[in-house]
């Protein structure tokens, strides 16, 4: 009974969505030539053909060196834009976007070539009716000294994004690793968020430090937390986020942690559906919501209430919040 067009109308709230992973072939493709980058394909369909992937690390090892394209602030800013065209596209009214420093720094981009372009495309995105805020996430899978030096030369450009969060490789990387980063990051008025996977041994373990120890107000994926009665107690009465990207979960979960996610809504806990990485996981927010609604029968009361619980669980005021809630 839910229709596409009923999905793509609803205003929504866009909260896991890494912009690089909004890089599009055909985009990808015209940054090489013109910044001289060489990717080892040349036609739109061999570029198609190497996002091919079967779990994160075989992703990130396509996804990470794709970034090379990306090489002065007009291309970030060009990045940015056209997914904000998606978003506008898709009613997203808001949305909070994530970016790895790291995977720019590590290969020579200066701190403010990517944050002056993202930041930018956030601010001419206001005449698209879209909202777009910035969340710089950690690298896991890097050091600590890497995330700290992050922070560092983030600070000159503090006002420029709301919060922090913590991507790429889970295994033998703990929330805990980065403490002192969320510690610090949150004295500096930061919002905090992280991701947490359902394939992970010790998830739960993540989960609990995420949310009992660091005081994280999200949890990007992590919708496992089914598995622990206490903790769903927990979420449910702080009014935790947990966003989970229904395509983007096709590649681990066939079954897109749908049953999670309907016990999770009848339980009252704050979960709601992203897109993760669109350009690589087929699809953009609203064939997320479609994927999940069509494969699980979602009511019109469901799909309702996760975008209700997306805008409830973003970083806007509460006066802008009640606009749409
Ligand atoms: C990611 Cl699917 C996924 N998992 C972890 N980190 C990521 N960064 C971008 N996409
Ligand atoms: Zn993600």
């Amino acid at each position: 009974e839910v229709t596409k067009e009923f999905i793509v109308g609803m205003p929504k709230a866009e909260l896991h969505l890494h912009i690089e992973g909004t890089l599009e072939p055909e985009l990808k493709l015209k940054l090489a030539q013109k910044n001289h980058v060489d990717i080892g394909q040349t036609t739109i369909e061999e570029v198609r053909a190497s996002y091919q992937y079967d779990d994160l690390a075989s992703f990130l090892a396509v996804y990470y060196p794709a970034m090379n394209v990306l090489q002065t602030e007009e291309d970030f800013y060009d990045l940015a834009m056209e997914y904000l065209h998606h978003a506008a596209e898709n009613n997203v009214r808001h949305a909070e976007i994530f970016f790895d420093p790291q995977a720019h720094t590590s290969r020579g981009v200066a701190f403010e070539t990517f944050i002056n372009g993202l930041y930018r495309a956030t601010v001419d995105a206001r005449a698209l009716h879209v909202d777009a805020r910035l969340i710089m996430c950690f690298l896991r899978d890097l050091s600590r000294e890497s995330a700290r030096k992050t922070l560092e030369e983030s600070l000159p450009y503090r006002d420029k994004f709301i919060g922090v969060g913590l991507d790429s490789d889970e295994h033998n990387n703990p929330p805990m690793k980065f403490f002192n980063q969320f510690t610090q990051a949150e004295q500096y008025g930061l919002h905090l968020t992280a991701h947490a996977d359902i394939d992970q041994k010790d998830s739960i373990e993540h989960i609990r430090d995420l949310l009992e120890v660091i005081g994280v107000e999200r949890i990007d994926h992590g919708t496992n937390i089914v598995e622990d009665p206490d903790l769903v107690e927990y979420a449910a009465k702080h009014h935790i986020g947990f966003t989970t990207c229904p395509l983007s979960n096709t590649f681990v979960r066939p079954e897109m942690k749908g049953p999670e996610v309907l016990e999770l809504l009848a339980k009252g806990v704050k979960v709601s559906a992203h897109s993760d990485d669109p350009a690589y996981f087929g699809g953009y927010i609203s064939d997320n919501y479609y994927a999940l609604a069509d494969a699980f029968n979602l009511t019109k009361e469901q799909v309702v209430t996760l975008a209700r619980n997306s805008f409830e669980t973003s970083w806007i005021s509460d006066e802008q919040k009640a606009i749409y809630i």
